[in-house]
């Protein structure tokens, strides 16, 4: 196999390390369900092993294992899990390290399914959970039980942008023999590497920014360590959550660009916030790239940049907060992130509406947050487009 280049935009368009046979510069689509087998004994010995190949591709297919290799290589990890979404990816992780008795350790403020989901569907494998405030320490030292198998981060978090050491928090679970997860979703691994910080396992719901151009659903999950792989890689292929090929070729491809796109839509977004900080209808605003962002100075040492990810609160709450909503133009009002496209949308309604109220209020995600996903369009016009619909409140 040819050796990856070492920069990570050289990366992001060699790495993947499969080559077609008959010469394709781009690892191309096999859309194809199963693959041949030259005689019955060669489909033995892939069974057993034996042989390196490709089976069945719920269990392997070339274009699925090129983004899984990238992205692996991108993140520092062993190998990655391509899955049918990031929920996908979530579950495979819940699944593979918790059982009966087993406890987990949560950030509060996660992607709302991804707390929901354990709540509501895993108390019945006999799962225990708590889920506290990871952006301070101390609560993860006190919430870390003997039976604790898990500790599940999101930083920075949907929606409240909250920041979790992840050293520290790592060297604080593996102490006490837990596993660290953390959904790098919102910073990708060309703004945050969890593996390279200590970390056991990374993943993401490459809906967002992995492949970039909002026409995918699709989930990686990558490990450091091969035996943590293998558990992970049963779970997956055993469920049946692998990735479909074409949607992994789509993307690999909008993967080549993550780091023209994040510079882009980063530098929008700082000027987006500094718009948003000092404008009269603005209650508060919460983006990682400001100084007011409560863990400012851990995001300057442990991300390479803020990214582009808002969240902010118009004075006069929730019925300001959707005149703003219901009047932009450029800005498109969708749920989703991580796009070309600047998207707006309100988590207490929407991505966050499943959680109970209190659950919510707990964990920051007041009525009237409302979350911003800046796009690489010109920040003048993202700019403008916000200025006249908070104009209308
Ligand atoms: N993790 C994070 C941090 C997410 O933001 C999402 C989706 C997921 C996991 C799940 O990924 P999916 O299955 O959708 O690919 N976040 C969404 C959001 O904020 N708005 O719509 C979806």
């Amino acid at each position: 196999m040819k050796r990856s280049p070492k920069g990570f935009s050289s990366k992001l368009i060699h790495a993947g390390g499969v080559h077609d046979e008959k010469g394709s510069a781009v690892t191309p689509i096999y859309q194809t369900s199963t693959f041949r087998f030259v005689d019955a004994d060669q489909g033995a010995r892939r069974f057993a092993g034996e042989e390196e190949g490709y089976i069945y591709t719920r269990l392997g297919n070339p274009t699925i294992e090129d983004l899984e290799n990238t992205v692996a290589e991108l993140e520092g990890g062993h190998a990655g899990l391509a899955t049918s979404s990031g929920m996908a990816a979530v579950n495979t992780v819940y699944l593979t390290l918790l059982g009966n008795g087993d406890h987990m350790v949560g950030h509060q403020a996660l992607y709302g399914p991804s707390r929901g989901v354990m709540e509501k569907l895993y108390p019945k494998f006999g799962v225990q959970f708590d889920f506290i405030d990871a952006t301070r320490i101390e609560e993860i030292e006190k919430a870390l039980r003997p039976n604790t198998k898990l500790l599940y981060l999101e930083t920075p978090a949907n929606p409240t942008m909250g920041i979790t050491d992840i050293a520290r928090a790592s060297e604080l679970a593996h102490a006490r023999g837990a596993l660290v997860c953390v959904d790098n979703t919102f910073s990708s691994p060309y703004l945050q590497r969890p593996l390279e910080l200590g970390a056991d396992i990374v993943l993401h719901s490459m809906t967002k920014f992995i492949n970039g151009h909002a026409d995918i659903v699709g989930g990686i999950v990558v490990a450091k360590d091969p035996q943590v792989h293998e558990q992970l890689a049963y779970v997956m292929k055993n469920v049946g959550c692998n990735i479909d090929p074409h949607q992994a070729f789509l993307a690999r491809r909008g993967l080549k660009t993550l780091a023209i796109r994040i510079e882009r839509a980063q530098e929008n977004a700082r000027r987006v916030a500094a718009f948003l900080q000092d404008h009269p209808k603005i209650e508060w605003v919460l983006y990682p790239g400001l100084p007011s962002h409560p863990q400012y100075e851990l995001a300057q040492r442990q991300m390479k940049g803020p990214g582009s990810m808002i969240s902010f609160e118009v004075k006069g709450g929730l019925q300001a907060g959707k005149t703003v909503m219901d009047n932009v133009q450029l800005a498109v009002l969708a749920v989703s992130l991580g796009g070309v496209e600047t998207l707006i949308q309100h988590p207490a309604s929407m991505t966050h509406s499943k959680l109970p109220a209190r659950e919510r209020e707990e964990a920051g995600i007041t009525d009237g947050l409302v979350r911003i996903s800046v796009g690489i369009e010109d920040a003048e016009d993202i700019i403008d487009d916000l200025a006249q619909a908070l104009e209308r409140v």
